[in-house]
């Protein structure tokens, strides 16, 4: 890929490449390095150690002014009225039809102020077109912020020892303002990983390289290395994404979000005539996990279609990869509702590569 200025570019992607990131993923119109020697390896040194993942890529989108939790309350089935300022909530954002438009994390800076933490899709147009059609006193931009990712059972202390032991003492998904760096940041206890961590919200790019540097520095006594969202730790953990998993096709029902929202909020919400049908009728089809048989399959790179077992199309494979703790395929399929019962027998077709698979709960172990 050429990284020419049209893809903007992130404060910390010289020091991933100069640290060996060999694949990058366009994510919000940035690069997103993906791989640093192999995924197997990158994630076994996840597991153990430490690392930072330049994820500036989750732009945020803030939403700020006297109507700011109006309108985030409008794109979201997420009960935001219950988000203290301080707190961050993982929320699905609907268009009127309940299709996904994005699954952010929303982080909420002050009663008037939030960020959507993004992920790859056009979001901040969207809710400026909301805000203005609405006349909603608010004003929605892009801020100069950049996430840098700290995961691992490491990161607790390398935290400690780089900002303060206060810092053990962030819950899950709540953050507190820092200056690092001789920078302000916000460091939330979150991630895309289930292997612990946080994420620091640096609000100069310029500053990239230095935050890098001070993590990296001390990083040392805890086997620091470079890492990026992996493949086979995410779906093992079970975190979906957005594009591969769930499209404005998918509504949160179906993708199984059903935690992460509330049909009968209080608040106005664009989709809630669309997922109380949903509720009513139940859903036609739902993201079910799966054990494909067989050794590790080529990567994906178009639909591979579910069939049943008397060879009609029931759905299709939305991501897979080889699990090292499970040592089999897994993956995430969108399958109908006739299907989706766990134990269910089912049939994958790999571009040729036709492969047995059974049909899971959202949990890998049970059945
Ligand atoms: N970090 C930040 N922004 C992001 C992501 C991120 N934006 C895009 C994408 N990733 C959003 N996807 C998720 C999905 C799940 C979680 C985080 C980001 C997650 N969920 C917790 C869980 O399921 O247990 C908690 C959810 C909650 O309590 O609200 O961690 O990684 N900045």
């Amino acid at each position: 890929m050429i990284l020419s200025r049209r893809l903007r570019k992130s404060p910390y992607e010289k020091r991933a490449i100069e640290n060996g990131a060999s694949f990058f993923s366009l994510y919000n119109k940035m690069t997103l390095p993906m791989v640093y020697e192999s995924y197997e390896k990158s994630y076994e040194h996840l597991c153990k150690h430490v690392q930072l993942w330049d994820v500036a890529c989750q732009r945020q989108v803030e939403i700020v002014g006297p109507d700011a939790l109006r309108l985030t309350e409008l794109i979201t089935p997420r009960d935001i009225s219950k988000c203290a300022v301080g707190q961050c909530l993982y929320a699905p954002l609907c268009d009127e039809y309940g299709g996904i438009i994005n699954d952010p994390i929303i982080l909420r800076l002050a009663e008037d102020r939030f960020w959507l933490s993004i992920a790859d899709s056009d979001v901040c147009l969207w809710v400026k077109g909301i805000a203005y059609g609405r006349g909603f006193d608010v004003k929605v931009f892009e801020p100069d912020v950049s996430p840098l990712a700290i995961q691992g059972p490491k990161a607790d202390d390398l935290m400690a020892d780089v900002v303060g032991a206060h810092t053990r003492d962030i819950r899950f998904f709540w953050f507190i303002d820092e200056t690092v760096a001789g920078t302000p940041v916000k460091i939330a206890r979150s991630g895309w990983s289930g292997k612990g961590g946080f994420e620091v919200y640096l609000q100069d790019s310029s500053r990239g390289e230095e935050l890098w540097d001070l993590f990296w520095g001390v990083g040392q006594k805890y086997n620091v290395g470079p890492g990026a969202p992996n493949l086979i730790e995410r779906i093992e953990t079970g975190l979906k994404s957005y594009g591969a998993d769930m499209t404005i096709d998918t509504n949160p029902i179906e993708a199984a979000l059903e935690c992460y929202i509330d049909i009968d909020k209080e608040a106005e919400y664009m989709c809630r005539d669309a997922l109380v049908s949903v509720r009513e009728k139940g859903e036609s089809r739902r993201l079910v996990n799966l054990f494909i048989d067989g050794e590790d399959m080529a990567p994906m790179r178009s639909d591979w279609p579910v069939l049943s077992e008397n060879g009609a199309k029931v759905g299709f494979v939305t991501s897979k990869v080889w699990s090292l703790k499970y040592e089999t395929n897994i993956a995430f399929a969108m399958i109908d509702a006739p299907h989706i019962r766990p134990g269910t027998r089912v049939t994958i077709d790999a571009e040729g590569d036709v492969r047995s698979a059974v049909v899971r709960t959202d949990r890998w172990e049970s059945t």
